[in-house]
Protein backbone atom coordinates (compact mmCIF):
# COMPACT_ATOMS: atom_id res chain seq x y z
CA UNK A 1 0.00 0.00 0.00
CA UNK A 2 2.68 2.67 -0.80
CA UNK A 3 1.51 6.06 -2.62
CA UNK A 4 3.70 8.60 -3.86
CA UNK A 5 3.61 12.48 -3.32
CA UNK A 6 1.20 12.90 -1.13
CA UNK A 7 0.84 14.18 2.08
CA UNK A 8 -0.77 14.17 5.99
CA UNK A 9 -1.52 15.69 8.60
CA UNK A 10 -1.80 13.66 11.94
CA UNK A 11 -3.27 15.62 15.38
CA UNK A 12 -2.38 14.68 18.61
CA UNK A 13 0.46 12.63 17.32
CA UNK A 14 2.49 12.86 20.17
CA UNK A 15 1.93 9.55 21.98
CA UNK A 16 -0.75 6.49 21.35
CA UNK A 17 -2.73 5.96 18.25
CA UNK A 18 -1.92 9.62 16.87
CA UNK A 19 1.92 8.66 17.08
CA UNK A 20 1.82 4.83 15.57
CA UNK A 21 -1.01 6.48 12.64
CA UNK A 22 1.80 8.76 11.55
CA UNK A 23 3.96 6.03 11.12
CA UNK A 24 2.08 4.05 9.41
CA UNK A 25 1.19 6.84 6.78
CA UNK A 26 4.40 7.29 6.71
CA UNK A 27 5.25 3.56 5.79
CA UNK A 28 3.10 3.81 3.26
CA UNK A 29 4.48 6.81 1.89
CA UNK A 30 2.79 9.80 3.21
CA UNK A 31 4.91 12.97 4.01
CA UNK A 32 3.26 13.61 7.54
CA UNK A 33 2.98 16.63 8.96
CA UNK A 34 3.17 15.48 12.95
CA UNK A 35 0.62 18.14 15.38
CA UNK A 36 0.92 17.61 18.95
CA UNK A 37 1.49 20.17 21.67
CA UNK A 38 4.52 18.61 22.69
CA UNK A 39 7.16 19.81 19.93
CA UNK A 40 9.96 17.29 21.84
CA UNK A 41 7.91 14.07 21.08
CA UNK A 42 6.76 15.38 17.79
CA UNK A 43 10.44 16.56 16.62
CA UNK A 44 11.31 13.10 17.58
CA UNK A 45 8.68 11.22 15.81
CA UNK A 46 9.26 12.94 12.90
CA UNK A 47 13.18 12.56 12.69
CA UNK A 48 12.42 9.37 12.16
CA UNK A 49 9.80 9.05 9.94
CA UNK A 50 11.13 12.10 7.70
CA UNK A 51 8.20 13.96 8.28
CA UNK A 52 7.25 17.29 9.76
CA UNK A 53 6.80 18.61 13.22
CA UNK A 54 3.97 21.43 13.72
CA UNK A 55 3.89 22.98 17.56
CA UNK A 56 -0.38 22.53 17.60
CA UNK A 57 -2.98 23.07 19.89
CA UNK A 58 -6.12 22.22 18.66
CA UNK A 59 -8.14 24.18 20.79
CA UNK A 60 -6.70 27.53 20.01
CA UNK A 61 -7.69 28.86 16.54
CA UNK A 62 -4.12 30.99 16.20
CA UNK A 63 -2.50 27.79 16.90
CA UNK A 64 -5.09 25.67 14.19
CA UNK A 65 -4.07 28.86 11.57
CA UNK A 66 -0.34 28.16 11.63
CA UNK A 67 -0.74 24.58 11.04
CA UNK A 68 -2.64 25.41 8.20
CA UNK A 69 0.21 27.74 7.35
CA UNK A 70 2.40 24.49 7.43
CA UNK A 71 0.96 22.62 5.47
CA UNK A 72 0.16 25.26 2.80
CA UNK A 73 -1.89 25.24 -0.35
CA UNK A 74 -2.60 21.39 -0.65
CA UNK A 75 -3.63 18.23 1.67
CA UNK A 76 -4.92 14.50 1.51
CA UNK A 77 -5.38 13.11 4.48
CA UNK A 78 -5.92 14.64 7.66
CA UNK A 79 -6.31 12.46 10.81
CA UNK A 80 -8.13 14.12 13.60
CA UNK A 81 -6.60 12.62 16.15
CA UNK A 82 -6.51 14.74 19.45
CA UNK A 83 -8.36 13.86 22.14
CA UNK A 84 -9.38 12.39 25.73
CA UNK A 85 -11.06 11.87 28.47
CA UNK A 86 -11.03 13.82 31.65
CA UNK A 87 -12.69 11.90 34.33
CA UNK A 88 -15.26 9.45 34.73
CA UNK A 89 -17.53 10.93 37.51
CA UNK A 90 -21.49 9.97 37.18
CA UNK A 91 -23.49 12.55 35.43
CA UNK A 92 -24.77 13.82 39.22
CA UNK A 93 -21.17 14.96 40.17
CA UNK A 94 -18.96 15.42 37.21
CA UNK A 95 -17.09 18.41 37.24
CA UNK A 96 -18.78 20.87 34.38
CA UNK A 97 -14.77 22.17 33.71
CA UNK A 98 -14.15 18.61 33.15
CA UNK A 99 -16.80 18.17 30.31
CA UNK A 100 -16.00 21.91 28.79
CA UNK A 101 -12.59 20.32 28.48
CA UNK A 102 -13.71 17.27 26.77
CA UNK A 103 -15.97 19.24 24.18
CA UNK A 104 -13.35 21.84 23.58
CA UNK A 105 -11.00 18.99 22.42
CA UNK A 106 -12.80 16.33 21.23
CA UNK A 107 -15.26 18.36 19.18
CA UNK A 108 -14.38 22.20 18.47
CA UNK A 109 -10.61 21.21 18.29
CA UNK A 110 -11.81 18.82 15.46
CA UNK A 111 -14.24 21.34 14.16
CA UNK A 112 -11.33 24.19 13.98
CA UNK A 113 -8.66 21.64 12.29
CA UNK A 114 -11.33 20.77 9.94
CA UNK A 115 -12.48 24.43 9.30
CA UNK A 116 -8.49 25.20 8.53
CA UNK A 117 -7.60 22.56 6.27
CA UNK A 118 -10.58 22.09 4.00
CA UNK A 119 -9.51 24.24 1.59
CA UNK A 120 -6.01 22.70 1.17
CA UNK A 121 -8.24 18.96 1.07
CA UNK A 122 -10.02 20.70 -1.64
CA UNK A 123 -7.45 21.81 -3.50
CA UNK A 124 -5.22 18.44 -3.59
CA UNK A 125 -8.39 17.08 -6.10
CA UNK A 126 -8.12 13.82 -3.63
CA UNK A 127 -8.58 14.74 0.35
CA UNK A 128 -9.59 12.49 3.13
CA UNK A 129 -10.79 13.26 6.45
CA UNK A 130 -10.60 10.71 9.04
CA UNK A 131 -11.62 11.12 12.56
CA UNK A 132 -11.24 9.43 15.56
CA UNK A 133 -14.05 8.62 17.49
CA UNK A 134 -14.92 5.95 19.79
CA UNK A 135 -17.46 3.15 20.61
CA UNK A 136 -18.04 5.68 23.39
CA UNK A 137 -19.93 7.75 20.69
CA UNK A 138 -22.05 4.67 19.78
CA UNK A 139 -23.87 4.05 23.65
CA UNK A 140 -23.33 5.60 27.22
CA UNK A 141 -22.13 3.66 29.96
CA UNK A 142 -21.88 4.40 33.71
CA UNK A 143 -19.64 7.27 34.62
CA UNK A 144 -18.57 8.10 30.70
CA UNK A 145 -21.20 10.68 30.30
CA UNK A 146 -18.70 13.81 29.50
CA UNK A 147 -16.73 11.48 26.71
CA UNK A 148 -19.31 9.98 25.53
CA UNK A 149 -21.50 12.83 24.79
CA UNK A 150 -18.52 14.49 23.12
CA UNK A 151 -17.47 11.06 21.08
CA UNK A 152 -21.29 11.16 20.24
CA UNK A 153 -20.70 14.78 18.57
CA UNK A 154 -17.77 13.55 16.46
CA UNK A 155 -19.93 10.68 14.96
CA UNK A 156 -22.34 13.31 14.36
CA UNK A 157 -20.30 16.31 13.17
CA UNK A 158 -18.15 13.17 11.24
CA UNK A 159 -21.88 12.44 9.11
CA UNK A 160 -22.59 15.76 8.93
CA UNK A 161 -19.72 17.01 7.09
CA UNK A 162 -20.26 13.83 4.70
CA UNK A 163 -23.60 14.89 3.62
CA UNK A 164 -22.04 18.60 3.41
CA UNK A 165 -19.30 17.84 0.84
CA UNK A 166 -20.93 15.49 -1.49
CA UNK A 167 -19.99 16.04 -4.79
CA UNK A 168 -16.94 17.41 -3.68
CA UNK A 169 -14.02 15.39 -3.89
CA UNK A 170 -12.96 14.96 -0.39
CA UNK A 171 -13.68 11.94 1.52
CA UNK A 172 -14.72 11.63 5.27
CA UNK A 173 -14.40 8.80 7.45
CA UNK A 174 -14.71 7.88 11.34
CA UNK A 175 -12.73 5.19 13.18
CA UNK A 176 -14.34 4.64 16.08
CA UNK A 177 -12.14 1.98 18.48
CA UNK A 178 -13.24 0.52 21.61
CA UNK A 179 -10.60 -0.81 23.97
CA UNK A 180 -7.26 0.25 23.34
CA UNK A 181 -4.11 0.24 25.64
CA UNK A 182 -2.20 2.85 25.33
CA UNK A 183 0.30 4.72 27.64
CA UNK A 184 -1.89 7.51 28.33
CA UNK A 185 -5.57 7.27 27.67
CA UNK A 186 -6.70 5.81 31.10
CA UNK A 187 -3.79 7.37 32.80
CA UNK A 188 -4.88 10.80 31.83
CA UNK A 189 -8.76 9.95 32.32
CA UNK A 190 -7.86 8.97 36.02
CA UNK A 191 -5.68 12.28 36.35
CA UNK A 192 -2.06 10.26 36.91
CA UNK A 193 -3.85 7.04 39.00
CA UNK A 194 -1.99 4.39 38.14
CA UNK A 195 -3.75 1.97 39.71
CA UNK A 196 -7.37 2.90 38.15
CA UNK A 197 -5.81 2.95 34.56
CA UNK A 198 -4.73 -0.58 34.71
CA UNK A 199 -8.03 -1.42 35.87
CA UNK A 200 -9.62 -0.65 33.17
CA UNK A 201 -7.63 -3.65 31.24
CA UNK A 202 -7.11 -5.78 34.13
CA UNK A 203 -7.72 -9.68 32.31
CA UNK A 204 -8.26 -8.78 29.26
CA UNK A 205 -6.42 -10.92 26.90
CA UNK A 206 -5.09 -8.86 24.34
CA UNK A 207 -6.81 -5.01 24.36
CA UNK A 208 -5.78 -3.68 20.77
CA UNK A 209 -2.85 -1.71 21.01
CA UNK A 210 -2.29 1.70 19.09
CA UNK A 211 -0.94 0.04 16.20
CA UNK A 212 -4.39 -1.67 15.44
CA UNK A 213 -5.71 1.64 15.05
CA UNK A 214 -3.45 2.71 12.70
CA UNK A 215 -3.56 -0.21 10.81
CA UNK A 216 -6.75 0.95 9.95
CA UNK A 217 -6.36 4.57 9.51
CA UNK A 218 -3.56 3.41 6.99
CA UNK A 219 -5.95 1.10 5.47
CA UNK A 220 -8.96 3.70 5.11
CA UNK A 221 -6.46 5.82 3.85
CA UNK A 222 -4.90 3.73 1.06
CA UNK A 223 -8.30 2.87 -0.77
CA UNK A 224 -9.49 3.57 -4.33
CA UNK A 225 -10.94 7.48 -4.32
CA UNK A 226 -13.86 6.62 -5.16
CA UNK A 227 -14.42 4.38 -2.28
CA UNK A 228 -15.08 5.99 1.53
CA UNK A 229 -15.43 4.40 4.29
CA UNK A 230 -18.04 5.96 6.20
CA UNK A 231 -17.42 3.98 9.89
CA UNK A 232 -14.96 1.21 10.94
CA UNK A 233 -16.33 -0.01 14.53
CA UNK A 234 -13.02 -2.18 15.85
CA UNK A 235 -12.82 -3.97 19.24
CA UNK A 236 -10.46 -6.35 20.27
CA UNK A 237 -11.88 -9.92 20.27
CA UNK A 238 -12.11 -10.12 24.60
CA UNK A 239 -14.80 -7.23 23.75
CA UNK A 240 -18.12 -7.98 22.54
CA UNK A 241 -19.99 -4.89 23.43
CA UNK A 242 -18.96 -1.50 25.51
CA UNK A 243 -20.41 -3.64 28.95
CA UNK A 244 -19.72 -7.38 27.68
CA UNK A 245 -15.67 -7.70 27.64
CA UNK A 246 -13.93 -11.11 28.63
CA UNK A 247 -11.59 -11.02 32.06
CA UNK A 248 -9.42 -14.00 32.42
C1 LIG B 1 -12.18 4.73 24.35
C2 LIG B 1 -13.21 3.69 24.51
O1 LIG B 1 -14.55 2.41 26.27
O2 LIG B 1 -12.86 3.90 27.09
O3 LIG B 1 -12.48 5.68 23.38
O4 LIG B 1 -14.87 4.78 26.17
S1 LIG B 1 -13.89 3.71 26.07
Amino acid sequence: MTVTARNAVVTGASSGIGAATARTLAAAGFRVFCAARRTDRIEALAAEIDGVAIACDVTSRDSVAGLAAAVGESLHVLVNNAGGAFGADPVESADPEQWRAMYDVNVLGTLQVTQALLPALRASGDGLVVNVGSTAGRIAYEGGGGYTAAKHGVQVMTETLRLELVGEPIRVSEVAPGMVRTDEFALVRFEGDQEAADAVYAGVPDPLVAEDVADAIGWIATRPSHVNIDELVIRPRAQAAQHKVHRV
